[in-house]
Formats: structure tokens, sequence, C-alpha cells
């Protein structure tokens, strides 16, 4: 029997972008383990990824092309050879480009966060044939955008220096379902006296684990930061050498803030009086003893009609107080823009003859139910679709699932598994996992380069997508030499050499050694050096004004709440999130059975005087709806809930749950302030027993 080791790296959309060893017995994998020596996963892995071989090696992997031969959704499908496959779509995809390219819709998101099998291969195909942009908005945009805004870029506190704060703020994340190694740190930073406070309006594993748990009502953390704001303006908890030397807008800011005292924010936030007051008081007062104070600031607080501007008044934080000074203070909401990534090179947009419009991933739904017009271009003839699965992922599902239905849409989908997306394909490709292709990563919660070698041979005929649309290229007679890059001749190109934080970057000895640590600075912003058009940490931006945004910290309501929607709220009275169950990364990993044993069924958490009102026991089946479609559950009454709001974890499977329905159905398609981010955290539904 033959052994090895062979390095590689968790692809999945989760800010630790594990360091992973496999153990390839014989050419197959049998165990897939955290690297002990990399410091950020330090040998430990979540449960999904521990069953990675289960993943891998799933009977109901797709193993060969398949056509469609039932009705579109029903998933009934017969084996092709890759041949018939490429020839079918190359002329199809060829007549549709003739009429308008643009008609041709590329649909994919982070399934896997390779930049060799996310974006490279594929965009410089769908640049080539002129296909529409696709605006990969679904998941961090809003954030990033109000993020970026006030900091410049998206570049925090370096992860590896939390366990040295004294307080941290876990705002809007559940790290040990979502981020756990800096769970890790966390806790680390717990052992050695930190307090924790987490600020979400659910109990979730994470804030039961804390010292103290602020339920804020959903959406209205762009208040809370403002009432603290006005707190520690108030009784002068800042860093004035701080502010007058690396930020911009402060006496505008301070009237702002005026407005917003600790009555009118607790009164907005659901919260007391005293919340707002003390955690302000804690933030700044340990500051002012010259202690690290962290903000770990995720995705939760972001998928709100004024998502974009919570992150942005959140991010003004640390600035107030001076928190940057130390390398274990300040805010991280992503590590992305620390990499010098090199998109250029890689999706070749210089390969566009003329600029195409930009489909927005997050309104599928109603675009592909649009016909032609002049606004809005050609009608969508056909979608390719990867890395995603829209039909269990994108809001507003009954329309997404209408668009899929389409007689008229031709419909290419790679995958690993027949998902709810891949029962509507014409033609289902199938996909190599990150075991069987090369790869390499960034990320967006730590400061390595990763790399990703293949541990066994692609399973079936699966391909990597870069392949599959190396094939198409060939096959569509596109010939500039760009087609013809291997995957390892694609990762060599990943990031910048020539900038300082990559000059030591090589791919040969990157895939030796796994992983590699970038140039960066212990404290990003000690000395200032914002990333914004002033260099400062910016409480007022211009370009906020400039995009017609308001240009100082603001609280922007939901578009669905109790609050700000009344009349909806009548019909309507509950708030409904669905964030991440721990067991499942979005969608995936949902049919493996044994992660799929321990999340049990879907299921709606709602308090015990939300259910009693509405007859609902424990375990009782409901319904929940609004205009835009319902879901059936099952029901945990439970005060993780506070009152007004239910919670269903998600992503489920449709296709598991008793009603092929999931939370999506009842999302919308609204946006968000800024980013054109979809608004999942921001929907008003009723509940009632099935
Ligand atoms: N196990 C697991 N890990 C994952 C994922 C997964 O599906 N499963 N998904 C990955 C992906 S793609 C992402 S983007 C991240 C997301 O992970 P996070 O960034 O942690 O964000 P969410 O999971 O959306 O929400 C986290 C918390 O925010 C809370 N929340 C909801 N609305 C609000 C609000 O208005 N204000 C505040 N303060 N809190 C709110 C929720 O109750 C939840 O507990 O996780 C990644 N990691
Ligand atoms: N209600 C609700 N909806 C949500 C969210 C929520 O919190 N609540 N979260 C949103 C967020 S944050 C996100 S990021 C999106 C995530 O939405 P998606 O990015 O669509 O994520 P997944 O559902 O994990 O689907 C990824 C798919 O890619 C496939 N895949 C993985 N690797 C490869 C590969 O190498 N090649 C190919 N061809 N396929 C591959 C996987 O098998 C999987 O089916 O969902 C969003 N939707
Ligand atoms: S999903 Fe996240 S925590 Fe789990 S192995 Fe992958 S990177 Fe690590
Ligand atoms: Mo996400």
């Amino acid at each position: 029997m033959t052994t090895s080791i062979v390095r590689a790296t968790c692809p999945h959309d989760c800010p630790d972008t594990c360091a992973l060893l496999v153990t390839v017995e014989d050419g197959v994998a049998v165990q897939v383990k955290g690297d002990p020596d990399h410091p950020t996963t330090a040998g430990v892995l979540c449960t999904k990824v521990s069953k990675y071989t289960e993943r891998t090696y799933h009977k109901d992997r797709l193993l060969h092309p398949m056509k469609r031969v039932g009705r579109k959704g029903e998933g009934r499908f017969e084996r092709i050879t890759w041949d018939e496959a490429i020839d079918t779509i190359a002329s199809r995809l060829g007549e549709i480009a003739s009429g308008n390219p643009q008609a041709i819709v590329p649909y994919s998101y982070a399934g896997t966060m390779g930049f060799v099998q996310g974006e490279s291969m594929a965009a410089r195909f769908f640049h080539k044939l002129g296909a529409s942009l696709l605006d990969r908005t679904i998941c961090a945009s809003a954030g990033g955008e109000g993020y970026k805004y006030t900091i410049g870029a998206r570049i925090g506190t370096d992860v590896e220096q939390f366990q040295n704060a004294k307080l941290i703020l876990i705002w809007g994340g559940n790290p040990i379902a979502s981020n756990l190694h800096f769970w890790m740190r966390a806790q680390e930073a717990k052992r050695r006296g930190a307090k924790l406070i987490a600020i979400d309006p659910y109990r979730s594993l994470t804030a039961e684990k804390c010292h103290q748990h602020i339920a804020l009502l959903p959406g209205t953390d762009a208040a809370l930061a403002l009432g603290m704001m006005h707190v520690l303006i108030a009784e002068d908890l800042l860093d004035c050498d701080y502010i007058e030397q690396h930020t911009l807008g402060f006496g505008q800011l301070k009237e702002r803030a005026a407005e917003w005292t600790p009555e009118r924010t607790a009164q907005t936030c659901g919260i007391s009086v005293e919340e707002v007051v003390q955690l302000a008081r804690e933030y700044g007062g340990a500051a002012k003893r010259g202690e690290p104070v962290a903000i770990r600031v995720n995705y939760g607080v972001q998928r709100v009609h004024g998502g974009g501007m919570a992150v942005r008044n959140i991010a003004c934080l640390p600035a107030l107080v001076g928190a940057w000074r130390h390398a274990a203070g300040g805010i991280q909401l992503s590590s992305s823009d620390s990499f010098p990534k090199n998109p250029q090179v890689l999706q070749r947009p210089d390969l566009l003859k003329e600029q195409p419009r930009t489909i927005n991933m997050s309104t599928i739904g109603d675009d592909l139910l649009r016909e032609s017009s002049q606004a809005f271009g050609p009608k969508i003839e056909a979608l390719v679709v990867y890395n995603s699965n829209p039909v269990a992922v994108a809001p507003e599902s009954a329309k997404v699932v209408q668009g899929f239905a389409r007689e008229d849409l031709f419909t290419v989908v790679l995958e690993h598994f027949q998902t709810d997306t891949a029962d509507y394909a014409d033609i289902l490709l199938p996909a190599t996992t990150q075991l069987e292709h090369v790869d390499i990563h960034s990320t967006y919660g730590h400061l390595y380069m990763m790399a990703n070698n293949a541990a066994i041979a692609p399973l079936g005929e699966a391909k990597p997508n870069t392949e599959v649309f190396r094939l198409l290229a060939a096959r569509m007679g596109f010939d500039d030499p760009c087609f013809h890059e291997s995957d390892d001749e694609i990762a060599a190109q990943a990031f910048k050499r020539d900038d300082v934080r990559a000059i030591h970057f090589d791919w040969d000895s990157l895939k030796r050694k796994g992983w590699q640590k970038l140039n960066a600075p212990d404290a990003p912003f000690a000395h200032g050096g914002f990333l914004t058009p002033s260099g400062k940490c910016e409480f007022y931006s211009a370009k906020m004004k400039a995009a017609g945004l308001d240009p100082l910290p603001a609280y922007i309501p939901p578009h669905e709440s109790v609050a700000s929607n009344p009349a909806l709220a009548k019909k309507y009275p509950l708030a409904m999130i669905s964030p991440p169950a721990r067991n499942f990364l979005n969608s995936s990993f949902v049919n493996v059975q044994s992660l799929r044993d321990t999340e049990g069924e879907p299921h709606l958490d709602m308090h015990p005087s939300d259910a009693d009102e509405r007859g609902i026991g424990d375990g009782d089946a409901v319904r929940i709806y609004n205009d835009r479609g319902s879901f059936i559950a099952k029901a945990r009454v439970t005060d993780k809930a506070r009152r007004g709001l239910v919670v269903g974890l998600s992503i489920w499977w449709k296709k598991f749950a008793a009603d092929g329905k999931n939370a999506n159905e009842v999302t919308s398609q609204q946006l968000t302030d800024m980013g054109n981010a979809p608004t999942f955290y921001d929907v008003l539904v009723q509940v009632e027993k099935a």
C-alpha cells in the first residue's frame, strides 16, 4: 500500500480557509485533517469538512455528463458523452450569441473560493463570448461597501491578534458556526480575562457563550452604533489625539451623534437605555485605560435595507477611541483586500469587445422573468451555473423557480450533486471537488496565501470547471493563448509579485509548503494611513455624498419591520431571519447524511409568547408565510428568539423538505442601501399551525 499526505485548502465560503492534510492510500482519500502547523487552522476543522471524504465519495456524486429527459425541475436525466455535452452547449450558446451574446448569463458564486476553479477560465470564456456580466452581490457587497467608505479597503485586525484583546464585541456573527478559528482566539482572550459581548437579535450558539448578549431588533445596528458614539462623545471616552490626526469630519459627526440619545437609540433598537450606555462605557472605558478593544463585525448586520450604513457606522468606532493603536484593537469585517489579487490577469476583462450589461445575481428571480426592453436589454436565453445553487439560495424563490422552469431558457449546470438548481438543467456536468483539482486561495478571515494540490484523480468523468470552459472555448474557436493555460499556470499568476505584500509569492514553493503569510503590518492603522480618498478614517465621506448617500453615519430603517412598515406588520407581525446552520455551509453539505441527521429537519425558533398567541406548541408543524410565499417547518418554542422574531436556520435543500420549499420562499428581492445586495434578514412574516 502507498500512503501519502497531500497539502490542500478548504475551498468553502468561510472566512477560515483552513489548511488541510489529506491522507491518500492507494489513490483513495481516507482522511482529511487540519494542518496543526498552520497558525489559524491549528489542527482543527469544523464538523462539516471533517466529513469531507463522506462528501467526496458520496453515492450521489455526479459522475457523467447528462441531458434532461423529464420536465424542468423534475430531475430526470440521461447519460451522454462529454463530446455531446460540449457540442450541444457550444452550438446553443453560439446560436444565442449570434443574436445577442448578452442574452447569455453566467451565474456563479463561492461554492469554491479558489481563484482557479472560480473566476479564471470561466470569466475569460464569458468575456470573450460577450455575455452579460454578473454582479456577485449575494453575500457581502453591502457591508464591504459600507466598510470601504469609512476605512478605504477591506483590511482590518489580524485574527491572530484577537486573543490579546481585553474586550471583544462579536457583532452580527455566529463564529461557533461560521468562523470557528476566530472563536478559538476569542475563547483564548476570554481565558486571559477578556470580556465578550454578542450583539445579535438571536441567542445564537455564540451569544450563549459570551459574557453578555444584547438582543437588538434586526436591522437596527446602525442606530446602536450612533447611540454608542453619542455616549462616547458625551462622556469624553475618546482618543482626541487619534481623532485629530487620523480622522475626517469629527465636528459633523458630533452633531449627528448628538441626535442619538440613549433613549432614542434604545427605542429604535428595542433594548434598554442601560444596555446602550453600558456598552459604550465598556468599550470607551477599556480603550481609555489603554486596553485593546476589538470588534468582529460579521455579515449578519448587513442583510437588511440599511446594512451598508450599519457596517460603515460600526467601522467608525475604533477610530473614535483610538483602538487601532493596538495590534489587538480595531475591527475586522474581512481581510479580502489585504491580498494583492490579480483579476485583470486571471479574468481578462480586456477580452470584452464592448461593455455588456450587468445582471445582479440577487434579483435573478425578477430578471429571468423579464422580456427584452431598452432598459433591461435582451431577455435572458441561457444561464450557465457553476459554484452556486440559486434555486435554493436566491431570495424570493417562487420567482427564481418560475424563471428556471421557463421552457425557452437553456440552462447548463456544473455541479458535484443533483442540487435543487441541477434539477432545472438542460445539460448537467459533473465537476471535480477540491480533492480532485488544483487551486490557489486568498481568504477573508486571515492573511495566508493558500495552495491546494490535487489529492486524488477525478471521480468518474468529472472535470474541473476550468477544463469545461477550456473545451467550450476550443469548440467555439476562441484561440487566444489564455485559453490554453493550465491550472498551474493560472495559479502562478494569482498574486501580484510586484506588490510588497506578496513579493515572496512563488507558486511552486507555495504548493510544497501549503501556505504562506502575506507581508502585512501587525497593526494596520496604528499610524493612520487609511485607504480612503483623504487617507483618514472618514466620519464624513464625500464619496458617499457623490453617490447620493448621507455622507455621515445615519440610520436607515428596514424595508420591513413593525416600526418602519406598520401597515405590513398588521398582516405579518413577525420579523424572520434565516442565518446559517452550523452543520451546513450555505446549501452545501445538506445532502451529507450524517450532517443532515445532526440538523434534523427544517425548524423555526419562536418565542414562547409568540407561539402561545398562535396556539403553537413545541414540535408542531408550522406554516411561515407572507405575500411572496410560504414554507413549512417544525416549531421550536424557545426564548433564544426574542419576542417578535422567528429564526429558521438555513439553507436547506428544498427537496429534503416535506413541502419542497425553504426559507427563501418568503425572503424578498429588495436590495440594501449600498452594494445592491439582498435583504435576507429584512422580512416580515406570519406563522400559523400547519
Ligand atoms: N457553518 C456554517 N458556516 C458558514 C456558513 C454556513 O452556512 N454555515 N456560511 C458562510 C458564509 S457564505 C458567510 S457569508 C458567513 C456568514 O456568517 P456570519 O457573518 O456570522 O453572518 P450570518 O451567519 O449571516 O449571521 C450571524 C448572526 O447574525 C445574526 N443577525 C441576523 N440579523 C442581524 C441583525 O440585523 N443585526 C445583528 N447584530 N445580528 C443579526 C444572526 O442571528 C446570526 O446569529 O458564514 C460562513 N460560514
Ligand atoms: N435565506 C437565506 N439565504 C441565503 C443566505 C442566508 O443566510 N439566508 N446566505 C446567503 C449567502 S451569505 C451566500 S454566500 C449564498 C451562498 O450561495 P451559494 O454560493 O450558491 O452557496 P452553496 O449553496 O453552498 O452552493 C454552492 C454550490 O457549488 C457547488 N460547488 C462547490 N465546488 C464546486 C466546484 O469546484 N465546481 C462546481 N461546478 N461546483 C462546485 C457545491 O456543490 C454547491 O452546490 O446564499 C445566500 N442565501
Ligand atoms: S468550512 Fe471553514 S472552518 Fe470548516 S474546514 Fe472549511 S475553512 Fe475551516
Ligand atoms: Mo456568504
